[in-house]
């Protein structure tokens, strides 16, 4: 952890390896996943067998014995305590009720005569979503990416998720059913992202893959971007806790750790107007560390990309926070909302002392796939706009297109192209604008 002072003329610089974290690119990555996409695309479900052989451990005949069946599922449900599946029922519950209310209408407007114009929302037919295996295989991500496609009305919801040796996380499973998953898959890495781009004869293609993934995963998604959608590539998660000395230093410590244990590659940083607040918070964390199942993992993130960072006013905290643009803010101030016009960029938003942005990332009802690295200056959370398109509408009558027909011809004209004037002139002028 690094005990920085916004004042001290190196801030900069010592603060340039936190932000240049997970930058390493991949060339032998892209090789290497370039191959197993065309190996997809040219031999199918046999190149998925293979694949998934070779890196899931995992040796069956046909695909189809890769999708998990009802049974498989009643099992899960089975191996699942009623507070746990209670828990994750009301996630669904609050991610749904929060989604509804992006949902877009289609609309037609009506206030010039002779004319209509309007936008049509369409879901998306089919998507995919990828949920990582191992140690990243979360319950919560899986209602994350499933419960917006439903929301907005997706036709068929497709899940794949690396199982190495054939075990798949039950909770998993069962948050897909809940979230409304229709067919799931074990599959992973590049050779599952490639069969739901180009589709095999097992696995459909789908029109859109979303979800988190290794560097492998991530990189085929890159790849197959244009072929199919794709959501966000997300980097490595990161916190900026903003602060003002009010609140308890313990708290605090413990939404950093909640963050740095994801990841080695994780990223925590408090920056607070009081330094002996920042310092009970360093003291904090060192103590709640040695008593975490992740300690290795919360540790090496906090080491090496962790930071706790005195600021001379909240204003000033307030603007070092808009350049990084974390995904995760907390406003851990007295008073939230009155900052909060302040803030620019950033994911998501936790107000006050009793908002731990675990709160976000489980249940409070917002999506917690968000964007990394500084995108959030470009970027949004994962919505149920993600998971329709728009098409415009335009309705010209005949007075219509007498009216406003001139200056089409103009412009057609000034680009010269003719024929676009032409399709305007030939229907101009009188009568039905049919040739008998
Ligand atoms: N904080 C993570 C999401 C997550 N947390 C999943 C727990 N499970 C990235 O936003
Ligand atoms: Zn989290």
């Amino acid at each position: 952890m690094q005990f920085l002072d916004i004042h001290d003329p190196d801030f900069e610089q010592q603060f340039a390896a936190i932000l240049a974290r997970g930058e390493e690119t991949g060339r032998e990555v892209e090789q290497v996943v370039l191959d197993i996409i065309a190996d997809v695309r040219q031999r199918g479900d046999e190149a998925l067998l293979d694949y998934t052989r070779r890196f899931d451990r995992l040796a069956v005949d046909s695909v189809a014995a890769l999708q998990v069946s009802d049974d498989e599922f009643d099992y899960a449900f089975a191996k699942v305590a009623a507070d746990e599946l209670a828990a994750l029922k009301l996630a669904v519950e609050r991610v749904a009720r929060f989604h509804e209310k992006q949902k877009q209408e289609t609309w037609l407007s009506t206030n010039e005569p002779d004319i209509l114009l309007g936008q049509m929302i369409t879901p998306l037919e089919r998507v995919g979503i990828y949920v990582p295996g191992g140690k990243a295989s979360y319950p919560s991500s899986v209602i994350m990416n499933a419960v917006p496609a439903r929301v907005a009305g997706v036709g068929e919801i497709v899940m794949v998720a690396p199982t190495p040796g054939g075990e798949i996380n039950p909770h998993v499973l069962v948050a897909a059913r809940l979230a409304g998953v229709d067919r799931v898959f074990r599959l992973g890495g590049a050779q599952a992202v490639a069969a739901l781009a180009y589709g095999t004869a097992t696995v459909p293609r789908v029109d859109k893959i979303t979800g988190p993934g290794n560097i492998y995963v991530a990189t085929a998604k890159k790849l197959v971007f244009g072929q199919v959608g794709i959501d966000m590539i997300a980097g490595p998660s990161e916190i900026l806790v903003i602060n003002d000395g009010s609140g308890n230093p313990a708290h605090l410590a413990a939404d950093l750790l909640s963050q740095a244990e994801h990841d080695e590659l994780a990223s925590s940083i408090l920056i607070t107007t009081d330094r002996g607040f920042g310092e009970r918070v360093a003291a904090e964390v060192e103590r709640q560390l040695a008593a975490l199942s992740r300690e290795t993992i919360a540790r090496k993130s906090w080491e090496t990309y962790g930071a706790v960072i005195v600021a001379g006013t909240l204003e000033e905290a307030i603007s070092f926070s808009n350049r990084i643009a974390p995904e995760h803010l907390e406003l851990a101030v007295a008073n939230p909302f009155g900052i909060l016009p302040l803030i620019r960029n950033a994911g998501a938003i936790f107000l006050g002392h009793f908002t731990p942005e675990a709160a976000g990332d489980y249940l409070a009802g917002p999506n917690h796939t968000l964007p990394t690295g500084g995108t959030a200056r470009f970027f949004s959370p994962l919505s149920v706009d993600d998971f329709v398109k728009k098409s415009s509408l335009v309705y010209f009558s005949e007075g219509g297109l007498n009216r406003l027909g001139r200056e089409i011809v103009r412009i057609a004209e000034l680009e010269g192209l003719e024929a676009h004037g032409k399709s305007v002139s030939v229907r101009l002028g009188g009568g039905s604008g049919v040739q008998s």
